[in-house]
């Protein structure tokens, strides 16, 4: 039905005999994404933040049974507690996650994976360490290409079992950004944010912090885990390696203003001045310097909110003069380094990767 529309024309909506696949809806109810609502608040409440996890989540009741095993290059392998850990130097840190795969579902062409639309993606405060400290303690060998990180998540990918895992290049382990942390928004992790100890690679899409954080392995040649080498690489077509994935696109999304219809999510609002409010992040620590906002394809700048710290996401506001009828509201940033949001995303076939810019559908009344 081609005038279809949720407010002014709805129809009846039939059972169907359609496709969804089973795999993508429990994937997608295991793996919640933030409601867009929640991007107003500068920090994502806990229990809002999206969620992403391969396998099962680990059972670990108590702080106190928890070791680390620091192995491999080093001067000194070692096993802590995160007693052990909680005693060095803390920082906490607000930080910006996107998963990697945010926007798959909204690829025209479809990979068979966790089907995110634009929800995957939160802002945490993270209280824990610098990694540099156990590193320095442990005292990695000259020579050490590689830090690995692995969980205790096992389970199977395409044939391929595994252990939750991925590695960092030396420097970048040794930076003062890379923490182990414990707690999220000033309470111990949950369960399934990494209880007791995750990473936090920050500026990076999220596969690079390893939650339920077991061993920390310095090497002398690249890791060659599932999760680093056999998936999160940009790739056309599945025989070439591919990119590597690391930091994230520079994004912004938009809360939908108004009321939803209950179904199709398209909005509702009253004519007259309209406050579009939104987030727009990069990776690698790389500044915001501008927003868009296109109504019906005309663009216009937004208004930035002061800068945040350096890893989290930007507010932005825009005030729209709302006229009656059907609109399409889009949203656009632009990084320091020019780095901006394209129209329709280059196709990737795992589904990664995604920075094309959002579009709400909306009545005015
Ligand atoms: N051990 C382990 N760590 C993991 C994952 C996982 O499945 N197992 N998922 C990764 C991915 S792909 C993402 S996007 C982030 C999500 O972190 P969050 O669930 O705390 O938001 O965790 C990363 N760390
Ligand atoms: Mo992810």
């Amino acid at each position: 039905m081609s005038d279809y529309n949720p407010f002014t024309n709805p129809a009846p909506r039939q059972p169907t005999d359609g496709p969804y696949f089973r795999e993508e809806v429990a994937l997608s109810n295991r793996n919640h994404g933030v409601a867009l609502e929640m991007l107003r608040h500068d920090v994502t409440p806990i229990g809002m933040h999206y969620l992403l996890i391969h396998f099962d989540i680990p059972y670990i009741p108590t702080e106190a049974e928890w070791r680390i095993d620091v192995g491999g290059e080093v001067a000194r392998p070692m096993t802590l507690t995160v007693a052990d850990i909680k005693a060095l130097p803390v920082r906490t840190m607000r930080v910006t996650l996107e998963c990697a795969g945010n926007g798959r579902g909204l690829f025209p062409q479809r990979m068979p994976s966790m089907p995110w639309l634009s929800e995957a993606v939160g802002t945490g405060e993270w209280t824990g360490t610098p990694l540099r400290h156990v590193l320095e303690r442990a005292g990695v060998k000259p020579g050490t290409v590689e830090i690995a990180f692995e969980s205790v998540d096992r389970g199977s990918d395409r044939g391929n079992e595994h252990t939750y895992g991925r590695s960092l290049k030396t420097d970048l382990a040794m930076s003062e950004d890379v923490m182990l942390v414990w707690a999220m928004n000033g309470l111990p992790l949950q369960p399934q944010h990494g209880f007791p100890l995750r990473l936090i690679v920050p500026g990076w899409y999220g596969m690079a912090s390893v939650k339920w954080l077991r061993t920390i392995t310095a090497l002398k040649s690249p890791y060659q885990g599932h999760q680093q080498v056999g998936t999160y690489h940009f790739k056309k077509t599945a025989e070439e390696k591919g990119i590597p994935i690391t930091h994230m696109r520079v994004k912004s999304l938009m809360v939908p203003p108004g009321i939803p219809d209950w179904y199709t999510r398209q909005r509702l609002v009253e004519q007259g001045p309209v406050e579009i409010f939104g987030r727009a992040w990069s990776g690698g620590a790389v500044p915001i310097a501008k927003v868009e906002v296109a109504v019906d394809g005309r663009w216009h700048e937004a208004t930035l909110d002061p800068a945040a710290d350096k890893y989290a996401w930007r507010g932005w506001r825009f005030t729209w003069k709302a006229e009656p009828g059907e609109h399409q509201l889009m949203c656009r940033a632009t990084d320091a380094n020019g780095a901006v949001q394209p129209m329709e995303a280059d196709y990737d076939r795992g589904g990664f990767g995604n920075n094309a810019v959002q579009r709400v559908l909306v009545t005015v009344r």
